[in-house]
């Protein structure tokens, strides 16, 4: 569908999306919101400007899409609760949905402002890790698109993930005070504020009624305010809400400690209050059992659970349907507390009886599990849970004794069973496992691409799976083609829709395979070619302002951006270039395909060997690049500080995708989409959605390598030696000898000493048995990349066959199978 834009034909100058319309509008927020005259606006001012006359243009359908869910009761709406919701940039995408990305272009330049640059400018909330975050946000742009009501409920963090500099090669960590300048996207909302309770004891007390009710009595009480988010759908007809809690305390001050001439503690309580949603954690995977953590999780659930509560009521309709108001998801176990949240509200609050209260309940929540990591799993000790939560424990103990009683019942002949299934680990020290309590509280339970599923069922949630076996599916991820695409890469947009339109932009699926007839078709082929050039040339800048790094545009872009983990395996692609490297030098007059190998990512500030994964990459690149004797062939950069905004320049300049980790470990991966969308090709293992895509592209048009889930854990339990693969395979040999040896760490023996004994006498992640398939493997894809129109037929179909990684259909899935929602 082409994008509506609303015509110059409406007077209204908040409305009117015209040039000239634009322009002043343009202006005058410049003059009124920012207080500056044009001959005075700095580049933020004109940012801030353009940011108000383009969320001036949402409002309408903001305020329809707020009145559509507190108003239609027989709409079931979505709440997507997540810990994160990575959005990155608003300015661009917001642009785009509306259909005014070029008028604002034409109305700037008439001022003077080149757009690009403005759009630049935006600094973007870092309030997610990783791929779990980014895809709320992918998942909240298709739920709008869709036109499917919905609201994201999450934290506003006031710190974000941090900032990664590189200082000598090593991650520094610098806070992100992303807040520091006004977020002209959110709307606090003084009416929408929610008191929320921590610590203390309960106790029964007898109802008015003659009901024996729990009372808590909690050691802190915290109000969460709500900030919302529009979230506009393609075309700018449906704008849907994300909404995020910060913490405030109740009072500002303890008037009674002020008046007492105590200052200083008066304002402890506000501070202890404000540090709740003060910083997002910087994990993606290992949890940490943190009770600032947990106190974050709660906040925001019980602010998210009363505020829907809230809503259901004011439509009038009975308490005992709220499920039919609200479908829960849970991102993860992050919000699974949840589950014993609302059985509070419902019994303790509204007084509901236990079993109609457990029938809403679990009608109410579905759960989206987004690890195979065992150490991923969340598990919170009981000491600390029931600090915390001191009334949810006793609520979940009560859920656990009944579901125990029906699962003896139900297996009379497996008199273990009960301990495996039971919400409460019983090793001590006693934890809570969260993914019990999300699966047993939930109707449907999903993995992320249909290997990770399968694997979940088996290994994972193995015996929940056998009890609930009516509960566990598939929903493999996606990616918005609006971001990740027509955003990010307008050459690939233009060259793609001057041949078949622009409705692939929200039909993506039905209408990108037609991309698949001018695979062959020179023509199409050079446009194609022209436009990755384009992008290449767009991050050799990039590489060249930040890193001082020179690329060459016609090199093999070969790239791997995504967080810094030992299953994700930079570290056989380093052993990889360090290999590369060796030969070069040996045989300089080598045939060979010239490659720029880029890296990005943050490592977890506590995970040692992943910061000595980032070292090394630098360290290598240090040498390799200023050796004269590989010059112009090989080269390495680490772009720092890796997130959404430079992910829209490296996706689109990508040749070659590495999408390398050790099969049966990355749950789906949704980088792998990104680049492969943006007609990079995939040099991968047979994991996560890897899996489908291969499928979906067809297998020779995919660079497959390495051990196999089932191979890996053969291998596993045979006793594996990683030592053994050095045996017939010199060039790894060598390579590791380098390493250790001090040839990339400036002749310090000790520096990577950690991360070579590991490789040697653990390897867990059997990076030294996968190193002989990938150098194949690579070569292969040197020797494709040789013939450019075999390379280019393959991105071509790479694009025109991964469809199905829209997260539309993702959503489309979702609605049906899980939500039971109505889309088109
Ligand atoms: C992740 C998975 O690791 C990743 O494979 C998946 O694509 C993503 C979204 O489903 O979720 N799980 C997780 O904890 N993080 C992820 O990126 C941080």
């Amino acid at each position: 569908m082409a994008a509506k834009r609303r015509t110059a034909a409406s007077p209204d100058p908040r409305t009117d999306c015209s040039r000239e319309g634009l322009r002043k509008a343009v202006l005058d927020n410049l003059f009124y919101a920012t207080g500056h005259a044009q001959e005075n606006a700095a580049r933020g001012d004109w940012y801030t400007a353009v940011a108000y006359t383009v969320r001036d243009r949402m409002l309408k359908a903001w305020v329809q899409g707020i009145e559509r869910i507190a108003a239609d009761g027989d709409v079931r709406c979505v709440a997507y609760l997540s810990a994160e919701f990575l959005i990155g940039p608003q300015l661009g995408a917001n642009m785009l949905a509306l259909g005014i990305t070029e008028p604002m272009r034409e109305a700037l330049a008439s001022l003077g402002q080149d757009l690009d640059a403005i759009v630049f400018h935006e600094p973007e909330p870092g309030l997610g890790n990783g791929g779990l975050g980014r895809l709320a946000a992918c998942f909240m742009d298709s739920l709008a698109t869709l036109g499917v009501p919905a609201i994201g409920y999450g934290i506003r963090y006031e710190f974000g993930m941090f900032r990664q500099a590189i200082e000598d090669g090593a991650q520094v960590e610098l806070a992100d005070k992303w807040l520091r300048r006004p977020f002209p996207w959110e709307l606090p909302r003084g009416g929408q504020q929610y008191e929320v309770r921590l610590g203390g004891k309960t106790h029964m007390e007898t109802a008015p009624d003659g009901t024996l009710r729990v009372q808590w009595t909690p050691a802190k009480t915290v109000t969460a305010c709500a900030h919302d988010i529009p979230v506009v759908g393609h075309g700018g007809t449906h704008c849907n809400l994300l909404r995020l809690w910060r913490a405030e305390a109740v009072e500002a001050f303890d008037f009674s400690t002020f008046n007492a001439g105590e200052y200083f503690s008066s304002v402890h309580d506000k501070i202890f209050s404000e540090t709740i949603t003060k910083v997002l954690y910087p994990n993606d995977d290992p949890y940490q059992g943190k009770q600032l953590r947990l106190g974050q999780q709660y906040l925001f659930v019980s602010a998210s659970l009363q505020d829907m509560l809230h809503i259901h009521h004011s439509l009038g309709k009975p308490l005992e349907t709220f499920h039919t108001t609200f479908a829960i998801q849970l991102n993860d176990t992050h919000p699974a507390v949840a589950v014993a949240e609302l059985m509070r509200l419902l019994v303790d609050v509204h007084g509901m009886d236990w079993d109609t209260a457990w029938s809403v309940t679990t009608q109410t929540f579905a759960y989206t599990n987004h690890t195979l990591l065992p150490e991923a799993l969340e598990k919170w000790p009981l000491p600390l849970f029931a600090e915390v939560l001191p009334r949810h424990l006793e609520i979940v103990y009560e859920i656990n004794r009944r579901f125990l009683e029906s699962v003896t019942a139900a297996h009379p002949e497996d008199p273990d069973l009960a301990r495996r299934l039971s919400l409460i680990d019983e090793t001590s020290p006693r934890f809570v496992r969260m993914a019990h309590l999300a699966t047993v509280g939930s109707k449907a339970v999903n993995g992320v691409a249909a290997l990770h599923s399968e694997l979940l069922k088996r290994d994972v949630l193995g015996d929940l799976a056998a009890f609930f076996p009516e509960k566990f599916t598939n929903v493999t991820n996606g990616v918005t083609p609006r971001r990740w695409l027509a955003l990010c890469n307008p050459a690939l947009a233009a060259c793609i829709s001057n041949r078949i339109g622009t409705r692939w932009q929200d039909h993506f699926e039905e209408e990108i395979i037609r991309l698949e007839e001018f695979a062959d078709d020179p023509d199409f082929q050079a446009q194609w070619q022209a436009a990755k050039l384009t992008n290449k040339q767009r991050l050799t800048h990039l590489a060249k302002t930040i890193l001082r790094v020179e690329l060459d545009p016609a090199a093999l872009f070969d790239v791997q951006v995504k967080r810094i983990h030992e299953y994700k395996r930079q570290h056989l692609n380093v052993l990889r270039v360090i290999a590369l490297y060796n030969r070069l030098r040996r045989n300089p007059g080598m045939d060979f395909v010239p490659r720029a190998v880029i890296f990005g990512g943050k490592a977890a500030p506590a995970y040692y060997l992943a910061k000595q994964i980032i070292l090394l990459v630098n360290r290598v690149a240090e040498v390799v690049n200023t050796d004269p004797a590989v010059a112009g062939r090989l080269r390495v950069a680490f772009v720092p500080n890796f997130n959404v905004r430079s992910g829209q320049v490296i996706y689109p300049a990508a040749d070659l995708s590495q999408q390398i980790s050790l099969a049966g470990k990355e749950a789906s991966g949704t980088g792998n989409m990104k680049f492969g969308i943006n007609g990079a090709v995939t040099i991968g293992t047979l994991d996560g959605a890897n899996v489908e895509m291969r499928a979906c592209v067809g297998e020779e048009n995919f660079f497959l390598f390495g051990l196999t889930t089932d191979e890996v854990q053969a291998v596993q339990r045979a006793g594996y030696s990683p030592a053994a693969h050095l045996e017939g395979n010199p060039e790894l040999a060598e390579a590791l000898d380098q390493i250790r040896s001090g040839v990339f760490s400036r002749g310090d023996a000790g520096c990577f000493r950690p991360l070579v004994d590991n490789l040697l006498h653990r390897d867990e992640y059997l990076v030294l048995a996968d190193f002989a398939s990938y150098m194949d493997c690579q070569d292969r894809a040197a020797r494709t990349y040789a013939d450019p129109a075999a390379w280019t037929r393959m991105s071509i179909l790479n694009v025109a066959r991964l469809g199905m990684f829209s997260s539309d259909r993702s959503i489309r899935e979702y609605c049906r199978n899980i939500w039971n929602v109505p889309v088109e």
